[in-house]
């Protein structure tokens, strides 16, 4: 099956998602999400310049050929516009692999592994009792696991929280500026997290999201002060260029770690997960070179009793979301998988098989992902400029967001 033409989609029905569409020649077409938050046209540039080209003509079934040949033939590897573009690809060749078959993509993966795949909910408050409300809406919605995130006094912003309906904080072109205070955050987070511990009691899972604001010390006192409310985990407690900085937590805390929405390749997680410094990776499939080499990343993080624990934000699109659930329904490893549901446009833009229940999403049975993007539709959804904000310490130095 050859490759006649491939599309890439920039869309944004609420937030700017880009998509590729390849087409063969028997009529086979495949979807993959290439969406880099903020940086969505650098991805679509790639790939419209760069990778259609070599697309065209080459055999559809070659999904590791091509994998090795977008990785290895660009010289210039890794980074998240190269990974992301790969991802994209990869993600829609399997898309078209499944649909040759007739199989949904577990069923090429060895198939299910668990019957549901089990989610975490957002809750977040700008105080704590606000917080608690949204706990409560979750737990009764059928979410087995939770994630916490509050505001902290002092503090206009913070990751995570908003009084609007809907959060996400890529809000606007030029990025919007915080304020940051680590000292105000340590200070307050674990009275948050016991409340909720104290109100909702052991059933649930708790986790919460540092978002890459601590230095290793910093974060190894705040796992040891979460230690008595057994959080499920401790996301990006630290920036993770140095994986090194990780043995200091490990050294000091208890509290299960969690990393890797920003990773793009396993050697960004290598020795994380071979030193065992984290219990959960996070990679998703659109960032970290889709399905093909997210598999390899499980693969490794199961031989280390690491866990998957999947990005799942508004950013990755139902199409990145179809395909990490066909990862999680079958992956011997899996953890958690995040779910941040999509607006109701996005919804409609791309229409899915996968569906929630009961604190699951299941994949559904549909050949290839189960996913694919109205193209009409997503014409009436012009690009719109977007940043993710930065963060600056009360002096004024700016500090990881
Ligand atoms: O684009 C950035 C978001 O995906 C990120 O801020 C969300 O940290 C995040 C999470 O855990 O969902
Ligand atoms: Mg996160």
């Amino acid at each position: 099956m050859i490759i006649t033409d491939a599309r890439v989609i920039v869309t944004s029905p609420g937030r700017n998602f880009t998509t590729l569409k390849i087409v063969t020649d028997e009529g086979l077409t495949g979807v993959g999400d290439a969406t880099l938050n903020g940086r969505e046209l650098a991805v679509a540039a790639y790939l419209t310049e760069h990778v259609v080209p070599l697309l065209i003509g080459r055999d559809a079934g070659r999904i590791e050929d091509t994998w090795q040949y977008l990785y290895k033939g660009a010289y210039w590897r890794r980074g998240p516009v190269t990974m992301t573009a790969i991802s994209a690809v990869d993600t829609a060749l399997w898309d078209i692999k499944g649909k040759q078959a007739g199989l949904p993509v577990h069923q090429l993966l060895g198939g299910r592994s668990r019957d549901g795949v089990t989610v975490y909910g957002h809750a977040n408050g700008t105080d704590t009792d606000s917080l608690l409300t949204e706990v409560d809406r979750l737990i009764r919605e059928g979410y087995r696991a939770v994630r916490v995130q509050s505001g902290v006094p002092g503090l206009e912003k913070v990751y995570g929280v908003s009084d609007r309906d809907v959060y996400e904080p890529a809000d606007s072109a030029v990025p919007t500026e915080t304020v940051w205070s680590t000292e105000a955050y340590l200070d307050h987070l674990p009275g948050v997290v016991a409340r909720v511990r104290e109100e909702f009691g052991p059933g649930v899972k708790l986790l919460h999201d540092v978002h890459h604001r601590l230095t290793p010390i910093e974060a190894a006192r705040l796992g040891k002060a979460l230690e008595p409310y057994a959080l499920t985990w401790l996301e990006d407690p630290v920036p993770a260029e140095l994986q090194s900085g990780y043995r200091i937590i490990r050294r000091h805390t208890t509290t299960p770690i969690a990393v890797g929405e920003v990773f793009n390749t396993i050697w960004d997680c290598a020795d994380l997960i071979r030193e065992q410094l984290i219990d959960y990776i996070r990679c998703s499939v659109v960032h970290a070179g889709g399905i093909s080499h997210l598999r390899r990343i499980h693969d490794l993080a199961a031989l280390h009793h690491v866990r998957t624990g999947a990005h799942g934000a508004t950013d990755m699109s139902p199409v990145c979301m179809a395909a990490s659930l066909q990862l999680g329904i079958s992956a011997p490893n899996f953890g958690l998988q995040e779910h941040m549901p999509h607006t109701a446009e996005t919804d409609a833009v791309f229409p899915h098989a996968y569906r929630y229940a009961d604190g699951y999403l299941h994949p559904g049975d549909e050949p290839g992902l189960g996913v694919d993007i109205d193209e009409d539709l997503a014409a009436r959804y012009p690009y719109k400029a977007a940043s993710l904000p930065v963060n600056r310490l009360a002096d004024g130095t700016l500090h990881s967001w």
